[in-house]
């Protein structure tokens, strides 16, 4: 199989926003393990042209998300400097059907590699501990996809906005963070950060394994973003996201 010609492929769609047909429909016996090689190549594409290798991300670590989707287990994919927002405010320009979902963000000091870490690793490396929202975008039409499309496609990765204020690790027992998320005023989504995995922090030790098995690391300075809480929400233009993290503040997200 030529991943590098369907890698090729899914990052044309992924530059000009446009949707494609599931890979796994058109091309068969594509593996997870090929599906990661294709995330790597578009990735290298990106940073060919300039683009910085920021942190990663986990997906599908609670129910709520791998129900919503129909794929039972986590991913993770890549985050680059120019998905992040500055501001919490996302244009749709550039966008497919994007979608938003509620996030803890561990930042990190230290270097976390291999496959036995455990948690007091993971706390030992981390500087802080952040809320965020993720912004998702499947370059898949419906949004449907299966484990290997999604892969490929590194975890619809889009957007993705960090809080201001930052958290000391041990502060705040990261699975009773209550979470709930309103659109224009209403409440769409609640949950809790025992939702990822049981706690947070186990989404950040697969993480690192997972990256152990492909020779890479968590390195200082990056970010980590362990997955959505709740199911995500489509946005549309004019609405106004507002996300409350019990114990660590709100964001507030504008469309548009
Ligand atoms: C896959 C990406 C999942 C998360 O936090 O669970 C993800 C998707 O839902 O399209 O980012
Ligand atoms: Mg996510």
């Amino acid at each position: 199989m030529n991943l590098q010609a369907i890698a090729d492929e899914l990052y044309r769609h992924q530059i000009s926003a446009t949707e494609l047909e599931k890979l796994t429909v058109r091309y068969d016996g594509l593996s997870v393990d090929d599906a990661y090689e294709i995330q790597q190549i578009c990735m290298s594409q990106y940073m060919n042209a300039g683009q910085k290798l920021v942190g990663w991300k986990m997906g599908l670590t609670s129910k709520a998300k791998q129900r919503s989707v129909g794929v039972e287990e986590p991913i993770f994919g890549h985050l680059l400097d120019g998905m992040e927002l500055y501001e919490p405010h996302v244009s749709l320009t550039g966008l497919i059907h994007p979608r938003v979902e509620p996030e803890l963000a561990f930042i990190f000091k230290h270097r976390l590699e291999g496959d036995r870490i455990l948690p007091r690793d993971v706390w030992l490396a981390t500087e802080c501990v952040v809320p965020a929202v993720e912004i998702i975008d499947s370059r898949y039409k419906n949004f449907s996809f299966t484990l290997v499309d999604v892969v490929a496609d590194n975890a619809s990765s889009a957007k993705f906005y960090l809080a201001e204020q930052a958290y000391a690790p041990y502060q705040i027992a990261l699975d009773q963070v209550g979470v709930v998320m309103r659109r224009n005023g209403e409440v769409v989504q609640t949950g809790a950060g025992a939702a990822v995995l049981g706690h947070p922090v186990r989404s950040v030790v697969e993480q690192v394994r997972m990256l152990s098995r492909i020779g890479k690391a968590v390195e200082p300075g990056m970010v980590v973003l362990t997955g959505g809480i709740t199911e995500a929400i489509y946005i549309h233009d004019r609405d106004q996201i507002s996300v409350s993290f019990e114990g660590m503040g709100e964001i507030e997200l504008s469309v548009g």
